[in-house]
């Protein structure tokens, strides 16, 4: 088989990369090796940026978008549990629009899915080949037949722990990392919002974030120890530190009720450079991580996609064979001031194992600088709105 474009990862960047390129008559096949049951399980990012809006409208997915996502302007940051609002719409006139990764990704399957053949699911050791050529392969398995196909450019959209950034020799790639010494432990409940607009609470026991899905479905986070384990934490236990770490008026109103998912992520900053090798391009995940303080992730997934999908038509469609140079550092330019503001949220945000009381009271005084200038806000609200692409 053979074709222009081959995406590895059927995640939201893998999806969205093919339906822009599809819609520009760009041929393309993805290759995603869970089934998409599976993809739609993982529960994940939940803020929009308006540039993430206006790309996926471009991709014709903005109508539900629009009906079912929710608008804020604003958010609230608390400490010693007293918060204040950042106002993003009087700050820098934007906002951004609360609405879950799975939908998205439910969206873009519903579109790709209807030019029959163009994603395969369950692909099985999936293999980029002779990158470094003018005739590279990805070869694969499905059904336990073996599969080839060639193609112009590869595309690693395939997350952090996929196969493209391993197949690239350590000696030609820099990475930089950070871990953070704890976790995030999230879930979801069908009880109404403790509040409009998001909360991210500062406390002295640790690090709260309260968000929602919509009305009816809760999103909430606790920081917990890097060594913590989902079992180990009941509703009950859940709740009681939650409320501890809440502003005080959000704590009184708090409804809780049963989780209906529960799970712990790591924390870590992480980027690879360069994002393309030889005909291997490196797109979200599978290039960089942020820790989800600064709402990143997907939206910072979704600003490669869009460096990408403008080198690939300058390639492809004005035979300007040079645009594909270029994506790797206008890509890494945004990457590394996005990589910045979530290191920044998370470590104004929470609490270090190793932290003393000296580092508690710089985080309190950073906060109270925020909380009284007019200019800081600013700086937090063009970051958390999203940098132009
Ligand atoms: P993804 O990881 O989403 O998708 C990669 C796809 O490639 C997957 O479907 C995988 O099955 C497939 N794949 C992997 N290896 C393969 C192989 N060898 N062959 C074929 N397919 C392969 N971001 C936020 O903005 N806010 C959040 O709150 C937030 N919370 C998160 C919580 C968790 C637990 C995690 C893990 C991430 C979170 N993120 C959050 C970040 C997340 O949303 C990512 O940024 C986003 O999913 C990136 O999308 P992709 O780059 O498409 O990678
Ligand atoms: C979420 O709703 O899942 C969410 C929102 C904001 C974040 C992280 C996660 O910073």
């Amino acid at each position: 088989m053979r074709t222009q474009v081959v995406i590895i990862g059927g995640g939201p960047s893998g999806l969205l990369l093919s339906q822009l390129l599809y819609l520009n008559g760009i041929e393309n096949v993805v290759l995603e090796k869970h089934t998409k049951k599976y993809v739609l399980s993982r529960i994940r990012a939940g803020v929009l940026e308006q540039g993430t809006v206006n790309l996926l409208n471009k991709a014709g997915l903005g109508k539900r978008i629009k009906n079912e996502g929710f608008n804020h302007d604003g958010i609230f940051l608390s400490v010693k549990n007293h918060s204040f609002r950042i106002d993003f719409k009087s700050l820098v006139n934007k906002t951004v629009t609360v609405f879950g990764q799975t939908e998205v990704t439910a969206d873009l399957y519903s579109v790709v899915e209807k030019d029959k053949g163009r994603i395969i699911n369950s692909a099985k050791n999936v293999m980029p080949c002779d990158i470094l050529t003018n005739k590279p392969y990805v070869t694969y398995e499905i059904n336990g037949l073996d599969k080839k196909i060639t193609c112009d450019f590869i595309i690693g959209c395939d997350g952090f722990h996929g196969i493209t950034r391993q197949i690239i020799p350590k000696n030609k790639i820099k990475t930089f990392e950070r871990i953070y010494p704890f976790g995030w432990l999230g879930i979801l409940s069908e009880t109404c919002p403790v509040n409009d607009e998001l909360i991210y609470a500062n406390h002295k026991t640790g690090f709260a974030l309260a968000s929602m899905r919509n009305k009816n479905l809760s999103r909430y986070y606790i920081q917990t120890s890097i060594n913590d384990k989902v079992e180990m934490w009941d509703d009950d236990r859940f709740w009681f530190e939650l409320k501890k770490r809440l502003p005080k008026d959000a704590s009184e109103r708090l409804v809780t009720g049963p989780s209906i998912e529960k799970s712990l992520a790591p924390l870590r900053s992480f980027v690879v450079e360069p994002m393309k090798f030889g005909n291997l391009f490196l797109v979200g995940d599978a290039a960089h991580i942020v820790p989800p303080t600064g709402a990143k992730g997907l939206n910072l997934a979704f600003s490669d996609v869009n460096y990408l999908y403008e080198s690939l038509i300058g390639y492809f469609k004005n035979d300007d064979k040079n645009a594909i140079e270029q994506y790797s550092s206008k890509a890494l330019n945004r990457v590394w001031k996005t990589i910045r503001f979530s290191w920044w949220m998370t470590n104004t945000l929470h609490k270090f194992p190793d932290q003393t009381e000296f580092d508690q009271k710089i985080q309190e005084a950073e906060l109270d600088y925020l909380k009284n200038s007019i200019d800081a806000q600013k700086s937090l609200a063009e970051n958390y709105v999203g940098l132009a692409f």
